[in-house]
């Protein structure tokens, strides 16, 4: 049988068959993708082929290529990944000015790793209805949008509590297979459970003492909004490790350089110190936000302990 994965719970996976079943499976073998080892060999969003034995289990055998697939470093093993899902066709990152803030070093490095497949990017400002009368906060959200459209990647804000934008954002996500993700208490969880009511995700309550959420969805889900519409709950990220992106890859990834990088006095330039370097001057002139420069230069190696 083939079937869809809708939902990873540690070592058993849900699995959608062609004819709507879900069947719970677990995985027989060894999965590697391209010789990284990672925490789940199977990821929601995978196509798989499964046999039902006879308790009415599945058993996995085998995984069809994927399309692309977003992974960060594992947590709890470093050396392994974990893969948030696969097969995506949006990847959309919902991120907060406060409680809790998101960092453009966070923003950047997913938008990155979306990149590297060439997925398509939607980033959303959730919460506004905490900021919506703060000019100061108006004018840095306004700045953001204009760096970030500017480099291609879908902007908008909106709020979960108020309603606000929410229909925009509906219809961002039509006929997509999109993955949402952010830190813990963004508000990714109220989102889905506004977009449909029987998707029913838990709610955490922010602890304003700490700023921070709490963990309540524990592993990655797919829900079907409506007909080819499907959106990809995932646990709160804290910080996204790449994984198998070379250091020479990351300005390829970074769509406001690719223009400059064969303008470097040096064809091996690093962007980082080098004279004559066509990226440092863009930085200088204002064609390459500063920001963005800096986190190109986070996710060198050498500049950055996560890596
Ligand atoms: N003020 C405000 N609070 C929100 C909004 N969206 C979510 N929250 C709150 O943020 C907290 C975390 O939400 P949750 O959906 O669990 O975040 P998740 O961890 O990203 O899934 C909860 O207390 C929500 O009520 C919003 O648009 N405005
Ligand atoms: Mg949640
Ligand atoms: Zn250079």
């Amino acid at each position: 049988m083939k079937g869809l994965v809708i939902k990873s719970t540690g070592s058993w996976y849900d699995v959608k068959g062609d004819d709507g079943t879900i069947v719970k499976c677990r995985v027989r073998g060894k999965f590697k993708i391209k010789g990284i080892r990672v925490t789940n060999p199977v990821a929601v969003g995978d196509i798989v082929h499964f046999e039902v034995i006879r308790d009415g289990t599945g058993i996995i055998h085998k995984i069809e290529p994927r399309t692309n697939y977003l992974i960060r470093r594992s947590t709890r093993k470093t050396a392994y990944g974990h893969i948030l899902a696969a097969n995506i066709d949006q990847a959309v990152l919902i991120a907060t000015v406060t409680f809790p803030r998101t960092s453009l070093g966070f923003i950047d490095r997913y938008l990155v790793a979306a990149e590297s497949f060439r997925i398509p990017q939607l980033l959303v400002f959730n919460k506004s209805d905490m900021w919506n009368d703060d000019k100061e906060i108006l004018a840095y959200v306004g700045e953001l949008k204009e760096i970030y459209t500017n480099i291609g990647v879908d902007f908008m804000t909106m709020s979960a509590k108020t309603g606000d934008n929410l229909d925009l954002f509906r219809d961002k996500l039509k006929k997509k297979i999109s993955l949402i993700a952010g830190h813990s208490g963004v508000g990714k969880s109220t989102i889905l459970n506004k977009l449909s009511p029987h998707i029913n995700q838990k709610v955490a309550e922010v602890s304003t003492f700490a700023n921070k959420g709490t963990h309540t969805t524990t592993f990655a889900e797919m829900f079907e909004l409506e007909k080819d519409t499907y959106v990809i709950d995932t646990p709160g990220i804290k910080e996204l490790g790449l994984i198998d992106i070379y250091d020479e890859e990351i300005s390829h990834f970074f769509p406001e350089m690719r223009a400059f990088l064969g303008k470097c006095k040096f064809n091996n330039c690093t962007h980082i110190h080098e004279p004559g370097c066509a990226v440092i001057e863009a930085v200088k002139n204002g064609e390459i936000s500063i920001t963005r420069y800096e986190s190109y230069l986070s996710m060198v190696a050498g500049f950055d302990s996560h890596r």
